[in-house]
């Protein structure tokens, strides 16, 4: 008979072994791990989790809020954002803490989470922050929730590039056991390099669920052996008072980054999966590719028959890579040795391929690999005639746009064997794959060839958005961010919105020049909390004929229906 002591509170408690949690929950459970390994170490720290809910990470603060006996018991705070660079701002705090007196612990390690808007309106943020540094016991793990095919958000978004632009190493995982040992691995790198480390929550993998081990020890950290610390000292690179900007940006660019690249070196982040054992015929195919698609990828192989050995055998070598940015030269080295080919699948925009690419510009002609990837081997820029006497950009062969299909992985693999391998039996699964695909394409259910079933969606009856979104004849409204937006779809005469926190602004940059007098902005009363009110100042600072209405439904119902932040008035 199994153990009947487990109870659901036991993903929280159980000290070893595994448990069963979602992806979101191995997120609620993670600092608590943090603070077991600290407190095996002798460290006397404390846990700050602070951020502000979007999808995929809309559910994260009412699974801390119901663990809170449990952060409680690892002292752990949990104080959400008004937004999520406020959020950001209090995380920074923490930092600081022991550069004053009266701190109470060693230091704070901390969390921050919010999804890729929140991202983006926290880079002022961020690039100070990160700049400033983290303290020695303490460290910064950014959650980054991306949503790459825009199901629940209004773009998709790929943060990554904004990390870059910031100067923040990013940690992708692929699954719920990864969300656990990178962000143990996040926290340990910030407290060695200084920097405020990325974590990123992909949509498809953050809300799944899976049993994983929980051992907080289980995680063997390695402090890198060949990084040399400035002067020394092994808190050279950590938050410090006073710390002027060119210092700080010098602390950075020529140390910081290079000893997150040595602590995933040190801790082999980035490995091959998958290679010959045969020196006689070595790898001539290299994939290179994370996260998610890692995981297209291990499915497109299954889908086309291709096993471990198979793959092996026919010449394949598989580098998953778990820092995306910036990333490790070195073992980017040693797995392009001796390929022909090596062929980048990432989802959306290019990350690796780009990286990739210069770290391997300088190799000599005759044993640099060829790297394809978003394109073909044509390239990019190669500039074809379109047939109507315009010129366009390359063939696309993993796009860009949208989020990646198994099924085109799977065509591009093949594509890219077949130049070295072929089998009829690889071919028939691919056909197989292509049919599967074209039918979902045209709407068809794959296993009845019948229509999938679309339905629009519409406010639910009762909810007082179904009479708050009407406007009286003649006006009209601009939406905003929230349940309501989908009034968009009605026949209400409200069109266009802007991102959180702007409603209704756009109409300051046109009242001055339109003959309309005056028009509606809907404004939810979480976004109110969130930042809305600024846009309210706006309007009445440029003195526009606008009404806004405050949709109050008394709950920031997108996302799940938290409670709004704090009181309206
Ligand atoms: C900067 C940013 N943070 C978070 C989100 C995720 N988000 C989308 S709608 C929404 C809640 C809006 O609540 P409210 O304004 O009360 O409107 P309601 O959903 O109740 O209609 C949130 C947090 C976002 N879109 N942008
Ligand atoms: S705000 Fe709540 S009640 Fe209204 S449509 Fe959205 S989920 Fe339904």
């Amino acid at each position: 008979m199994g153990d009947l002591s487990t109870t659901l509170d036991s993903r929280y408690t159980a000290n070893s072994g595994r448990v069963f949690l979602s992806g979101t929950q191995a997120l609620v459970r993670l600092p608590m791990l943090q603070r077991m390994r600290d407190e095996a170490a002798g460290l006397n720290t404390a846990g700050f989790v602070s951020g502000y809910r979007g999808s995929p990470l809309g559910g994260l603060d009412q699974a801390l809020w119901k663990a809170r006996p449990h952060l409680d018991a690892r002292r752990i705070v949990f104080q959400p954002g008004v937004n999520e660079d406020l959020a950001a701002t209090a995380v920074w705090g923490t930092q600081q803490l022991n550069l004053f007196p009266g701190a109470k612990y060693e230091g704070v390690f901390a969390m921050w989470y919010g999804k890729g808007p929140g991202v983006d309106r926290c880079g002022d943020v961020f690039r100070h922050a990160n700049a400033a540094g983290s303290a020695k016991h303490g460290g910064v793990l950014v959650i980054a929730g991306d949503d790459h095919a825009a199901k629940s958000s209004t773009l998709p978004h790929q943060t990554e590039h904004v990390f870059k632009a910031v100067m923040m190493p990013v940690l992708y995982p692929a699954n719920v056991q990864e969300y656990l040992d990178y962000g143990l691995h996040g926290w340990a790198m910030s407290r060695y390099s200084g920097c405020w480390v990325v974590m990123k929550a992909l949509a498809d993998t953050v809300e799944t669920s899976a049993s994983v081990s929980i051992d907080p020890l289980s995680i063997q950290i390695r402090l890198p052996d060949d990084f040399e610390m400035p002067k020394n000292d092994p808190h050279a690179l950590n938050i410090r008072w006073p710390d002027p900007p060119l210092q700080q940006e010098a602390r950075l660019l020529n140390h910081k980054l290079y000893a997150a690249l040595a602590y995933c070196r040190a801790n082999q982040l980035n490995r091959v999966v998958i290679d010959s054992a045969d020196p006689a015929s070595p790898a001539r195919l290299g994939i290179i590719t994370a996260g998610k698609a890692y995981l297209d990828v291990r499915q497109a192989l299954d889908e086309l028959g291709i096993d471990d050995e198979l793959a092996a055998q026919i010449g394949i070598r598989l580098y998953k890579v778990g820092m995306v940015w910036p990333l490790e030269a070195d073992g980017v080295r040693r797995f392009a040795e001796g390929l022909e080919e090596i062929l980048v699948v990432e989802e959306k925009r290019q990350l690796l391929e780009y990286q990739l690419k210069e770290e391997l510009y300088n190799w000599r002609e005759d044993v640099r690999p060829r790297v394809v990837g978003k394109f073909d081997e044509k390239g990019e820029w190669a500039l074809l005639p379109t047939g109507s006497g315009h010129l366009t950009h390359g063939d696309w062969l993993l796009p860009a746009a949208g989020e990646l299909s198994v099924a085109q992985v799977a065509r591009a693999l093949a594509a890219r064997i077949g130049r070295f391998f072929t089998s009829s039996a690889i071919e028939a699964r691919l056909a197989l794959l292509e049919a599967k695909q074209r039918s979902l394409a045209q709407g068809l259910l794959p296993a009845t060839g019948m229509a999938a079933i679309q339905r629009t969606p519409y406010f639910c009856s009762g909810c007082p958005h179904n009479t708050s979104t009407r406007v009286p004849e003649g006006s009209r409204a601009v939406a905003g961010i929230g349940c309501h937006y989908m009034v968009t779809w009605m026949d209400r005469n409200t069109a266009t919105f802007t991102h959180m926190g702007g409603e209704g602004v756009t109409w300051v940059g046109q009242a001055p020049f339109s003959s309309e007098k005056h028009i509606f902005a809907n404004l939810g009363d979480g976004t109110y909390f969130h930042s809305g009110l600024l846009a309210i100042r706006q309007a009445v600072a440029a003195g526009v004929a606008i009404t806004y209405k405050i949709l109050y439904n008394d709950a920031v119902a997108m996302t799940g229906g938290q409670p709004v932040d704090g009181p309206l008035r």
